[in-house]
């Protein structure tokens, strides 16, 4: 994925990345290739209580 804005601030030079870490109150908007892949894949937090109350998803790309 790529970080595009950080804190409601665009990103001038994303770079490719696969975490990022968000802090509290704050906020990322991220952009992800799927040119190569198809099918369902999972996005979560790293911290698992977080993970465990709903910080975790499905993005599915047919
Ligand atoms: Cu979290």
């Amino acid at each position: 994925m790529q970080i595009i804005e950080q804190a409601g601030r665009p990103v001038d030079s994303p770079v490719w990345q696969d975490v990022v870490n968000v802090l509290a109150g704050s906020s990322v908007r991220v952009r992800i290739s799927f040119d190569d892949f198809t099918g369902k894949t999972v996005y979560h937090c790293h911290i698992l209580d977080h993970e465990d109350s709903g910080m975790m998803g499905l993005i599915e790309d047919r």
